[in-house]
């Protein structure tokens, strides 16, 4: 039996009827975050205070994900993976799912629609790019604005962006802006649409086949469409719609003025930590984040890299106790039942360090401080681009590294890259030689004493 409408009643059904949920949110990416993240949030505000707010949801090319949906009427399982046993969830807010590449004109006609007040978006750190292909998110989304201004849709649209980057609304609008062709549109959008600011914090790690068999045996219907996720899950939006969205905050998310404490808080400890643990513990011969946490040096590692160089660069971040978050990440990284695999977190390294490692070690470094942690896990990195390089942009870091004679000339060779490290960290000189310190280390022994 597989999972979808015909089994609702004899399998535990979603928190909301699916059947007659009209769409008012529209996604672009449709990766297993938003379907284990923001869905929920959704899922649950329209069960608290109801609403027209199903989800039609856009993956940029892959067909896979959108025909497993189909298939299941939209219905998917949400296995949430604690550190002694998984429960599963239904979801069936999710009402449509579409191919951004093949449908773009169903996906225009979303965006444009006047019941559509709402726009997330997970497209990753590399989705932000103003180049104009018009596959981009931006192009689709200037796209879909166009259309919604040649309708005559007067009513606010809100653009939330959902990925790992700082500031990502205000990011994403001065994008959207300086992709507008004619500026009659650039004022029309600015006039019509809101681009909170969020951050998100769920971990997902990437679904597997045997993910899949648990979760339909849970269920008691087949899913091929599954996610998995841990027990956490944390969402702080910006307080800045002018228009209508689901009651979030009856689902635990945080509306507050200003995101931005809790953009550095996560990006930072979180994703900073979690970069570090990718790329030391990939050279330690790791798979998975638990395992990498498990070996005694890496965790000693992690804790003196967020108490001594990660935390201090934070001012205070309200309602949060920084000493109990940075325990909490220690023990979610040790959650032994999740396969979070470092390979995973080790892709984009180009896009990510920046403002997770990059940022706080340029605080330290002008309060006199030594980011030595930080700059053997940027070590850690450029060894891995030696075998692992994706992209324009780690292909020149792993080209301009090759070959150096020693960890200095490394080390200059790198920092001369002034889109991943800016024009100010190759003058540092202590960062420079923090830099070719860790290389060196590294390149004795992955030790990370
Ligand atoms: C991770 C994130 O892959 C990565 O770079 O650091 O995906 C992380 O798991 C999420 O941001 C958690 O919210």
């Amino acid at each position: 039996m597989r999972l979808g409408l015909g089994t609702l009643g004899e399998v535990a059904g979603p928190r909301v009827d699916p059947r007659g949920l009209e769409v008012g949110v529209v996604h672009l990416g449709l990766g297993a975050f938003h379907r284990a993240h923001q869905a929920l949030y959704t899922e649950d505000a329209v069960a608290a205070e109801g609403g027209a707010w199903g989800i039609c949801g856009a993956s940029r090319r892959s067909r896979g994900v959108v025909d497993a949906l189909a298939a299941q009427d939209g219905l998917y399982g949400v296995l949430e993976r604690g550190p002694e046993e998984d429960r599963v969830r239904v979801v069936g807010v999710l009402r449509e799912a579409l191919v951004a590449t093949q449908q773009p004109d169903a996906l225009r006609d979303r965006l444009a629609a006047a019941s559509t007040h709402v726009v997330t978006l997970t497209v990753t750190e590399a989705g932000y790019r103003a180049d104009d292909a018009p596959g981009t998110p931006v192009g689709i989304l200037v796209r879909g604005l166009e259309a919604r201004r040649a309708a005559g849709v007067d009513s606010p649209l809100a653009i939330v962006s959902c990925d790992n980057l700082p500031r990502n609304g205000e990011v994403l609008r001065g994008l959207v802006h300086a992709f507008c062709a004619d500026a009659g549109l650039a004022d029309w959008i600015a006039a019509h649409a809101d681009f909170p600011s969020t951050m998100v914090d769920r971990i997902v790690p990437a679904t597997t086949a045997a993910d899949r068999d648990v979760a339909s045996r849970l269920i008691g219907a087949r899913d091929e469409a599954t996610v998995v996720g841990e027990p956490f899950s944390q969402w702080v939006i910006e307080d800045a719609f002018r228009g209508r969205r689901p009651a979030w905050e009856a689902a635990g998310a945080m509306l507050v003025p200003d995101t931005r404490p809790y953009e550095a808080m996560k990006l930072r400890l979180l994703n900073g930590g979690h970069s570090a643990l990718a790329y030391l513990g990939l050279l330690r011969g790791h798979e998975t984040v638990a395992e990498a946490i498990a070996d005694p040096e890496l965790d000693a590692f992690l804790e003196r890299l967020l108490a001594s160089e990660l935390a201090p660069t934070l001012g205070p971040v309200p309602r949060i106790d920084l000493d109990r978050y940075r325990a909490g990440l220690l023990a979610r990284w040790s959650n032994p039942r999740m396969a979070h695999r470092l390979e995973q977190i080790g892709i984009g390294g180009a896009m990510k360090l920046p403002p997770r490692l990059l940022a706080p070690a340029r605080e330290l470094l002008a309060e006199g401080g030594e980011p030595a942690g930080i700059c053997l896990a940027v070590a850690a990195w450029l060894r891995r681009l030696e075998s692992a390089a994706r992209g324009p942009l780690e292909e020149e870091v792993a080209a301009a590294v090759a070959g150096a004679g020693s960890p200095a000339a490394a080390a200059e060779r790198a920092l001369a890259v002034s889109a991943v490290f800016g024009e100010d960290l190759r003058e540092n000189e202590r960062f420079r030689d923090l830099l070719a310190d860790g290389l060196a280390k590294l390149t004795a022994a992955p030790t990370v004493d």
